[in-house]
């Protein structure tokens, strides 16, 4: 791996006066939570529908100086919804091949988990659903999570198929948190959400948004109800946490697992019409948001492109945790400290494909006679070949990181 990064022109670091890379260690000490958005595209943030901000809570956030990365794709693989928890967890790549619940349960996963174990932290999952879908049982050991909270820990209020609301969620988890910030106890927490899961139907219990007639009825307007129901429920854990007086010793992570939309039920041109921007069913429903609040901190918005590999990264720099000191292998960068990137998607799309600064690429049966986009104007590359390097690059920095997750160890305990 090392050899690859030497050989790769776009490992451009920037360094602080005092040696360190940038935010290095802007967080250190703070508990960590972070929040996985179900079928969570990043059209949405910031939309409005007739005046109506779609994602309020959000839109503060990044008002309120988070760090924000609006060209961050998704990179699961069959595992969908958990692998986009073990991608955020561990900053590996999915093989593709296997949902890594199922494929690499029984394994010793290094993880921002064991990683902050090492540093006193404890280490919380929550989740609505039965901890056996996506074999999450097997998947949060290997994890190394101290502790799940699954189903019969929230009370059902069915908010859809999967169980209860993400409010219910958030209500639960608060209460196990503060339990742990009373005791001065540590740590991180991931909470995996589920109100906006397809078919995103809202209940009218629960609807806060009124939907213009263009959109009734329709899978997106079912989509834009779910995800503003999403957004106020995180709303709720922000509000909790501060008045928990949790807020300021807490850094809050949040990014979307992977795409809702389906381009049968939304022909790009329609969502184009109807939202008002551009819209294209490959970049635009691949890309997903990623922010990360840290309090007294002033972020900003980085336009850089990155995947759900580079959460990990991002985040240990925050919290002055250096992975080459602590022995830890990843295959993301660190997005404020890194200024050309190549992320890998593939299962959805052909191995080799792979998002840069400039391009999406979707290979064919090579190289050259794939196709590329712009990610700007999402408009047709057609003289895609000085991008070579980055296809041989990311083509042979997935198979090191299969042939690492291969190698992981059994778990003993
Ligand atoms: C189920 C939830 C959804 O527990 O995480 O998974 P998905 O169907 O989106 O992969």
């Amino acid at each position: 791996l090392e050899h690859l990064e030497d050989s790769y022109s776009g490992n451009e670091e920037p360094v602080t006066e005092a040696g360190t890379p940038k935010y290095y260690g802007a967080a250190k000490g703070k508990n960590v939570i972070v929040v996985q958005l179900e079928s969570f595209q990043d059209i949405m943030v910031g939309l409005e529908v007739d005046g109506q901000e779609v994602t309020p809570v959000l839109n503060d956030l990044i008002q309120d100086g988070s760090f924000y990365f609006p060209n961050i794709f998704q990179q699961i693989g069959q595992g969908n919804t958990s692998d986009a928890e073990f991608l955020a967890n561990t900053g590996i790549y999915p093989t593709g091949t296997v949902a890594m619940s199922k494929g690499f349960g029984d394994r010793e996963i290094p993880s921002m988990p064991r990683l902050l174990a090492r540093q006193n932290y404890v280490s919380n999952t929550f989740h609505v659903n039965d901890v056996t879908f996506w074999d999450r049982n097997k998947l949060y050991p290997a994890l190394g999570f101290t502790k799940y909270y699954d189903k019969p820990n929230f009370v059902n209020d069915e908010f859809n198929a999967l169980g209860a609301s993400d409010g219910e969620m958030y209500r639960v988890g608060l209460e196990k948190l503060t339990e742990l910030h009373q005791q001065g106890q540590p740590f991180y927490a991931q909470f995996v959400t589920t109100s906006s899961h397809h078919p995103f139907w809202v209940k009218k219990e629960f609807v806060n948004i009124t939907l213009p007639q263009r959109l009734v009825g329709k899978q997106l307007g079912h989509y834009i109800t779910a995800i503003n129901y999403t957004d106020k429920a995180l709303g709720e854990l922000i509000d909790g946490l501060k008045a928990n007086g949790m807020w300021e010793d807490t850094i809050l992570v949040i990014y979307g697992d992977h795409f809702g939309l389906q381009t049968k039920e939304n022909d790009p041109e329609w969502v184009e019409e109807v939202l008002g921007v551009p819209y294209d069913d490959r970049v635009s429903r691949f890309n997903i948001p990623f922010l990360v609040h840290v309090p007294g901190v002033q972020g900003g918005i980085h336009e850089g492109t990155g995947g759900q590999v580079d959460i990990v990264p991002t985040v240990a720099n925050l919290l002055g945790i250096s992975l080459k000191d602590e022995g830890y292998t990843v295959f993301g960068k660190d997005l404020l400290n890194t200024t050309k990137n190549v992320v890998g998607m593939r299962y959805y799309m052909p191995t080799g494909s792979f998002f840069n600064n400039d391009i999406m690429f979707v290979p064919g049966k090579g190289f050259e006679d794939g196709t590329a986009i712009d990610l700007k104007t999402l408009e047709p590359v057609e003289d895609f070949s000085r991008y070579r390097e980055d296809y041989d690059y990311i083509l042979e920095l997935m198979k090191i990181s299969d042939e690492y997750v291969k190698l992981l160890p059994k778990r003993t305990e």
